[in-house]
């Protein structure tokens, strides 16, 4: 089953894109995406911060996890059309291709009775939108780094290299390892110094969406790259609610901007599913701020926190996600359309010049 939906994952991610511009070539998606994207807009705000005169080359190759904030105006004339025509310019160059792909499924070998991985830190730069290149410290060259997944109870080694210039360590966030496989310098183990690698082991417990990142000079390493999806599917399925899909989410700030999966829009990818199916999330922050994720036209069933399950489901239609949180979510994708889906805290979302960083869409067709 875990295969299969890894299967459908990737399909679906590699084909999302191509999806959506055939039905945007032919006429049916673009109006749906303009219309259902435009409801997210906060005109007054953005007339307002549109008067600083910041030009669009700026806007859009702004790193600054601020650099979109709206700010007060500071004289000059807004031009509505110019604003429309950058709103309507990103939306038409979602969802926009990027070198570099995160969240990548990783294939362990079976060595000794481990599920045995390996991942090599280096530094690296990172395409997080189009032409927009920033400094990056990435595991096996990918932001977030590659998607581990096992079943509870397997026996995980995992051996980390470090080509950077500088120590590092892996925490495994949400697992409950032993003591010296926890990976905080000087706390757990020594620091895993430039050149030389660490070997971690450990039996995956408990089940759920959990992630593992940097615990060495964190607020750099983590927030620049050094994380990823660490998911333990439990051995009896049935405790997990049915779904046919899933999304894995995750979110970072500051030195990226705000991105989803590495890349911020337009160069976010859209889920495209078909009507009636079921769409697990697991939304997981690695960021250092806290981000409401609101999703458009259908509501989520919220059914597991930090992987575990929750005594009573709840529905919502924006989820607040803080650093170091996990959550699950069923989406009944009954309602077809191109929708929004985005922080909700607008100056990660939304600007004068468009939308940009944690926006992206789910497509139910
Ligand atoms: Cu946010």
């Amino acid at each position: 089953m875990g295969k299969e939906i890894d299967a459908h994952l990737l399909l679906s991610q590699l084909s999302s894109r191509r999806r959506f511009l055939r039905t945007a070539a032919a006429g049916l998606a673009v109006p749906a995406a303009g219309v259902a994207l435009a409801g997210c807009s906060s005109s007054a705000e953005g007339a307002a911060a549109g008067a600083q005169g910041m030009s669009e080359d700026a806007a859009l190759h702004s790193g600054g996890t601020m650099a979109h904030a709206p700010a007060a105006a500071s004289g000059g004339t807004k031009d509505w059309r110019e604003m429309d025509r950058m709103h309507e310019a990103g939306v038409r160059a979602f969802p926009a291709s990027t070198q570099g792909k995160g969240n990548q499924p990783l294939e362990p070998k079976l060595v000794r009775g481990a599920k045995e991985y390996e991942l090599t830190c280096t530094n690296m730069k990172w395409e997080v939108e189009p032409g927009k290149w920033v400094d990056a410290m990435a595991y096996n060259g990918q932001v977030p780094g590659p998607l581990i997944r096992v079943t509870e109870g397997d026996l995980v080694r995992v051996i980390v290299h470090n080509e950077m210039d500088e120590s590092t360590a892996i925490h495994w966030h949400g697992q409950d390892v032993p003591n010296a496989m926890d990976g905080v310098p000087f706390i757990t183990q020594p620091p895993i110094t430039p050149g030389s690698s660490f070997t971690y082991e450990f039996r995956a417990t408990p089940f759920g969406s959990h992630m593992y990142h940097s615990h060495y000079n964190a607020a750099e390493q983590t927030l620049k790259g050094l994380l990823g999806a660490f998911i333990v599917m439990p051995r009896n399925r049935s405790v997990d609610p049915a779904y046919d899909e899933e999304w894995v989410m995750i979110l970072n700030d500051m030195y990226h901007g705000y991105t989803i999966n590495g890349k911020g829009f337009p160069a976010t990818e859209p889920v495209t599913i078909r009507r009636g199916k079921k769409l697990r999330m697991r939304f997981m922050n690695e960021g250092a701020m806290i981000h409401p994720m609101h999703l458009h036209g259908m509501p989520m069933e919220v059914f597991a926190r930090d992987g575990y399950p929750l005594p009573q489901p709840f529905k919502c239609d924006t989820l607040n996600i803080a650093p170091g949180e996990r959550w699950d979510a069923i989406i009944d994708c009954n309602n077809p359309g191109v929708w929004a889906f985005h922080c909700h805290i607008l100056t990660h979302a939304e600007g004068p010049h468009g939308m940009f960083g944690m926006v992206t869409a789910l497509i139910v067709e």
